[in-house]
Order: C-alpha cells, then structure tokens, then sequence
C-alpha cells in the first residue's frame, strides 16, 4: 500500500482545472460524511477523469439533459455514486419533468448533495433513472451498467441509419461513455455485453476502466489476476492506457483516440489511486466503502490545497468554469440540432414525426390496424406462432419495434419477417431483427440501453432462461421502462427436454416483481389482446409467456371476447343467471382444460364459472367492483390451475381453495405423459371442482 510522497500541494488553487477537479472529490467526500455512509474513494480518485470527459469532450447540455442526440455518460460504479452528482451539481443540470420538459430548477442542489442518502434526496445511494435527471440509467448491480451503455450504443447505431440522411448524416452521432471498476469486469455480464460490442463493431462506444486493483474485500490480487487488456483486445476492442488518473493531458489524449476509432469500440483502462490524497486510506479498501472521517477529510483536503475546515464548499468561478466549458459547448450543440431537426422536418416529414412519436414514446396513429383475427379452432395453435403473426402485425406499423431473441429465434417465432426487416449486423446498422447471441444475461441490459434511447425493444428466450437475466429484467423494472420480453416453452409442456428446461417457479417470480406485467394467454386471441396491451405500456416492461405446443383458439361465439385480457381475468365461461357453486380459474394452456371440466360438469348440472386470468398484475388493478364480479367473495369453493407452483394463488382462492399445480420439478417425457404424471387432465379438475363445493358446504 504506497501511499505517495507529494501530493499537488497548491496553497493557492493553481488552476481552474485542478480547483474543479478538487470541487468534486470535496463535495464527494463531504456527501459520504455527512450521509455517514457511502464511497467517497472512487470519486476522489476518478474526479479528474470524469472532470476532463464532462468538461472537455461530452456532448451534453446541461439546460437539457434529455435532448436526443446528446451523448450518454453511464456510471456503471454505481457506488461511487457521489462522483455524479458532483458533476450534475456543478454544470448545473436542469430537472426534467416526466413529460421531458425541462424545468427551470437544478437537478441536483446543493442541499441535496448534503443530504446524500436521505429520504427523498436527489442524491440517493446509487443514482435513479427517473428520480434524478441527468442520471441516463440506474447503476448499482456492477456490470449492468456497462452492459446497458452496449444497448445505448447499439440503438444510437439504428438511429443513424434509419434517420441520418443527405445532408443530415449526423442527426444522430452520440458516443456513449461508461465509467466501470474491478467489479463490472468481473461480472459475467460485462464479457457478454463487451463481446457483443465488440463484434458489432460499436466505434460509438467507450468504457473507462478503474483499474485501482481494490475491491471491497482488498486487493484484485484475492480474485482478480487475468490480463483486461489482453481479453478486450480478444474481444475486438481497441484499448489504449492512461497510467495516472490524474494526467489530464493523457487522458484527452485517449478521448481523442476514442473518437478517432471508427471502427470499434474503446477500452481507456486507467490507473489510479482509490480515495487518492488520503493519506491513511489511500489505495486500501478501507477508503471504499465507508466515510473517511472528519480527520481523514481535513488531511485530505490540506493535501489537495483546500481550506480544511470549509464543508460543501464550491469555490467562487467552479460553476463560472463548467458554464464556459460543457455549458457552452453543449447549449452550441444543442441549439444546432434543435434547428437542424426543424430543416429535417421540411425535407422528411414522416421520418421528423416518427422521431417525435417515439421519443415521446407514442404510437403512431393506426398501429394496431392489421392485427389479425383468429378464427375458432379445436387444434389452434401455439401461442409463439399467433404472438409471430401478431408481432409482425404490429411491427408493420411502429417502425422501431425492433428486438430478437438469444439465439432462440427459430423457436421464439419472434423474427420481424417483412420485406426489408433485415438484420442488425455490423454492416447493416438499419437491420430491425438482433441477435444477441447466447447472452441472456447482457441481452436484458442492451434492450433496457435501448428503451433508455427511446426504440421500443424486445427480447426473447426460452421462459427457463429468464433467471439467467432476472438483474437486467429488474432494472428495467425498477427504471420503469417499457421493454418488451416474450418467453416462450412456458412450462412441463415443452415435454421431453425434461426438467431443466421446464419452467416451474418463473411465473411466480415474475410475479412478485413490483413493476412488471406478466401475461400468459390462453390462446391465440388473448395473444393479440396482450399485444395490444403490451404496446400501450408506458412505464412498465412486460413479459409474455407463451407455449411451444398448440393450444385451442377458443370459440368466442360461445364464450366471452379476448378483449378481456385488458382487465388482467375475465369471465370466459359461466353457470346459469352468473350464479356460479365453484370457479376454475386457468391461466394460458390450462384455460382450455378449464373449459373441458366446465363442459363436463355442467352436464352433471354443477354451476361453474370459468375464469380466464392471464395477468394478475393486470386484474389487481382493477376496481374492487369489477374484482368481485369475477370473483364473487361468497363464492368460496375455488380451483386454480397452472403449470407451476402455487406459489401466491392462495390470494385468488383463499387459503380453503384448490390450487392445481407442480411443486417438484418437471421431468423428460412426452407431454401426454407428463400432463398424466402431474394431474393436469379434466378428471383431476372435476374432481378437485367437485370436493371444492363438497369442501364449502355444497351450493352456495
Ligand atoms: C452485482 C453486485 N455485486 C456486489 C455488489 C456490492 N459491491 C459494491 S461495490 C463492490 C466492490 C466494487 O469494486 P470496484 O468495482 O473495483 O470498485 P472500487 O472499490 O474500486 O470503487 C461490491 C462487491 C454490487 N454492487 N453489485
Ligand atoms: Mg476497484
């Protein structure tokens, strides 16, 4: 641990740069202290590279912080959270509203960075999408951040190729940038997402290495010894080095040779000195996670020149000095696109609204026009053949509706198959079908990257393989954006690929994310009803489960329209004068089996009611009137059935109901057999129907 002789001692504050560079890592160091909790040591260390990007290079005003084009600056140590909010402080970000209208106040004041970690604070433990503007994505869980920058770069590349046109070839030419440590290069999801990059070539793309060799535990040497630079040059990147962070000239040095790469991204691995200019802490994990202390701070401060007892405190021309540096710069940029996409909307008026209706994340009139109708059908289909037909239905209509699938996309049924969808490749930016390889876990954090820009997105994959991408899943979630993520082989259905590959808890962990709207239809019109709820979401991604088997298209002069799905469960089937003695209530496969009990039953006369319930998230958010009508309180006697666990269906049927389900995993065997082995038959639904009524006191 070599703490270094000579610190830049300057009793007068040499130059702009080195006061504002100080400016951060004070006002960092002040936020932990205060908080009493916190990471003031990347900040300290990685001020004068995130001082020189901002100051220097960044294309971002700060009067506007969600224009378009501006470029993107991830923090994908979400730690060292207080480094943000120093910059968005000092260039004196404007609040955005959540209708994008900028508002006139800061972003982040002054007395929110001295209530860094409080309730309602701006400055929060790990910067907020949403919460705090300027803030471009939720960071925290290491490597999400870097992976989600890939998804921003990947949709700035689309962008430029379906909008940028003659004489607006750069309508459309952001970088990203993405701050990462030890961490995000440990996590498998950086080598997912960095290899992805690497091979789609994405020369808009710089990630920042913290190299400082410490982690929470110590030093990488505990875990950490494989060569970054030989890995990323593997990868396809070009990677340069800047051996001290505190080497302005270096570090432009190595933006330059950012922009000047046009052929791949960028790796700038630097090295630095976690909690730099304390002198007892400096290079140890102890300046990691845990504030200074007030002795610490003021030897720290005596260090870097600056009054040892001043807190918070923001030298007399630092705000003066970011207003003339990226304030300018970035209102100059700024101002120029604003009347360059005015000249644009003369010469390309479809393009100029369509720009305007997705980056306000509307429709465009008409999107749902040519959804298709399917006729009733014993056979049927499965519901990853209607969701292709539906898919390509809609995405004839909404121009960026653009996704694919890791590596499943022959059995998802998700390719966009019009004329001209083509593919996303490195030579084809314009391509509307990705492949994102075998990443599931990186896939999530680039379609969130891309909801971040505004494209609708969507992903698929096996339902299984969802708890390969759950930390993704859940930022998108948490960031409340409207990803779209179609899983398919939803349960034992999927038959002899046995139990690794049969979902049976998935959907109840779907379910218990706050946030995310999960669909299971049952056939192939609640297919093109959970579309068109899907699309018009605004602020929640979606997940839709569907089958790899057919399933009946259920007759629907007989029974009710799909348009039920809307509200979450609707009655598809129902006892004489509505007046059922038990309810089955089925949810995508299981709602046909539903339907052959309530056959058979009401021929022994029993009062059945069917409810079809593709969407708890969905019906929970209806009025208690319209819930009780589907479920009527008084009527107790309650059958659901799923293929999974039961986890959670008590709330539906009440801790005295019947809930069909599995609670081991699958197994390899052809479906007729499973579905024999775990009871889903019509017998064992009449059955549990039946001691159901028996159960509450026969009719009700
Ligand atoms: C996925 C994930 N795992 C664990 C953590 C907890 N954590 C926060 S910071 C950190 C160490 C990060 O080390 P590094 O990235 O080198 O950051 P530095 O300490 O150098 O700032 C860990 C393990 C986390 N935030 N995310
Ligand atoms: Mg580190």
């Amino acid at each position: 641990m070599s703490v270094p002789t000579a610190f830049p001692i300057s009793p007068v504050l040499e130059t702009m740069d080195q006061t504002s560079i100080n400016t951060i890592r004070t006002l960092s160091m002040d936020g932990v202290q205060a908080a009493n909790s916190g990471h003031p040591g990347t900040p300290m260390a990685m001020a004068p590279v995130a001082y020189c990007l901002w100051q220097n290079f960044l294309r971002f005003d700060p009067q506007d912080p969600v224009w378009p084009n501006r470029d993107r600056f991830v923090l994908s140590i979400g730690h060292a959270s207080m480094l943000l909010y120093s910059l968005l402080h000092l260039t004196e970000v404007r609040a955005v509203s959540k209708d994008y209208e900028t508002l006139g106040e800061v972003s982040v004041p002054l007395d929110a960075i001295k209530a860094f970690r409080q309730l309602d604070s701006r400055c929060p433990g790990h910067p907020e999408y949403r919460w705090t503007s300027g803030v471009e994505t939720t960071t925290g869980p290491l490597g999400q951040g870097v992976a989600t920058s890939v998804g921003m770069a990947i949709a700035r590349q689309w962008l430029a190729a379906r909008y940028n046109r003659p004489g607006f070839e750069d309508l459309f030419d952001f970088n990203v940038y993405a701050l990462c440590g030890d961490g995000c290069m440990m996590e498998g999801i950086s080598s997912e997402a960095a290899s992805l990059a690497g091979h789609l070539r994405l020369s808009n793309l710089c990630w920042i290495y913290d190299n400082n060799h410490i982690t929470i535990e110590g030093n990488t040497a505990l875990a950490f010894t494989e060569d970054v630079a030989t890995r990323f040059i593997g990868y396809g990147w070009n990677v340069t080095r800047v051996g001290d962070a505190n080497d302005l000239d270096m570090l432009a040095r190595a933006f330059r040779t950012f922009q000047n790469t046009k052929d791949r991204p960028t790796l700038i691995i630097v090295d630095s000195h976690i909690g730099y200019g304390a002198p007892h802490k400096q290079d140890t994990s102890g300046a990691h996670g845990e504030p200074l202390g007030e002795e610490e701070i003021r030897l720290a401060k005596r260090n870097y020149g600056w009054p040892e007892d001043k807190k918070f405190y923001v030298p007399e021309g630092v705000y003066d000095h970011f207003r003339q540096g990226i304030g300018k710069r970035g209102k100059e940029l700024r101002d120029a696109w604003f009347e360059r996409i005015g000249e644009y909307r003369k010469h390309y008026p479809g393009l100029a609204e369509e720009l305007f209706q997705m980056q306000h994340r509307q429709l465009p009139e008409g999107w749902d026009r040519d959804l298709p109708e399917f006729p009733a059908d014993p056979k049927g289909l499965a519901s990853r053949d209607s969701s292709a037909k539906v898919l390509n239905a809609i995405a004839k209509n909404v121009p960026w509706l653009i996704g694919g699938s890791a590596d499943l996309g022959p059995s998802t049924k998700t390719r966009i198959t019009l004329d001209g969808a083509g593919d996303f490749s490195a030579e084809n930016y314009a391509g509307r079908n990705f492949h994102f390889g075998i990443r599931e876990h990186a896939m999530g954090a680039i379609l969130n990257g891309m909801s971040l820009v505004k494209v609708r997105p969507f992903g698929s994959g096996f339902f299984i393989f969802v708890d390969y991408m759950r930390g993704s899943l859940r930022l998108s979630a948490l960031m409340e954006l409207p990803v779209i993520y179609v899983f398919t082989h939803d349960s034992i259905g999927v038959g002899e690929d046995g139990p690794t590959h049969q979902p049976i808890e998935q959907l109840a962990h779907m379910r218990s994310m706050p946030g995310l709207i999960t669909i299971r239809p049952a056939d192939a019109n609640e297919v093109r009803e959970a579309w068109r709820v899907i699309l018009q979401l605004y602020h929640e991604p979606a997940v839709l489960v569907l089958t790899r088997q057919a399933l009946p298209t259920i007759d629907r002069e007989q029974y009710a329209p799909a348009s039920g799905l809307a509200r979450g469960a609707y009655i598809l089937a129902d006892a004489p004068g509505g007046d059922p003695e038990v309810i089955l209530i089925g949810t995508g496969s299981e709602v046909a089996l539903c339907l052959d009990a309530y056959d058979k039953l009401s021929k022994e006369g029993v009062r059945v009611r069917v409810v079809s319930m593709p969407s708890w998230e969905l019906f929970d958010d209806q009025d208690r009137n319209y819930r009780d009508s589907v479920l009527p309180p008084h009527v107790k006697a309650r059958v659901s059935v799923e293929e999974g666990s039961d986890f959670g269906w008590t709330k539906y049927t009440g801790s005295e109901g019947h809930n069909i389900c599995i609670e081991s995993f699958g197994a390899s065997a052809p479906l007729r057999q499973l579905l024999k082995k775990f009871g889903f038959n019509t017998e064992n639904v009449v059955a549990a129907a039946k001691s159901q009524i028996a159960r509450h006191g026969g009719k009700q």
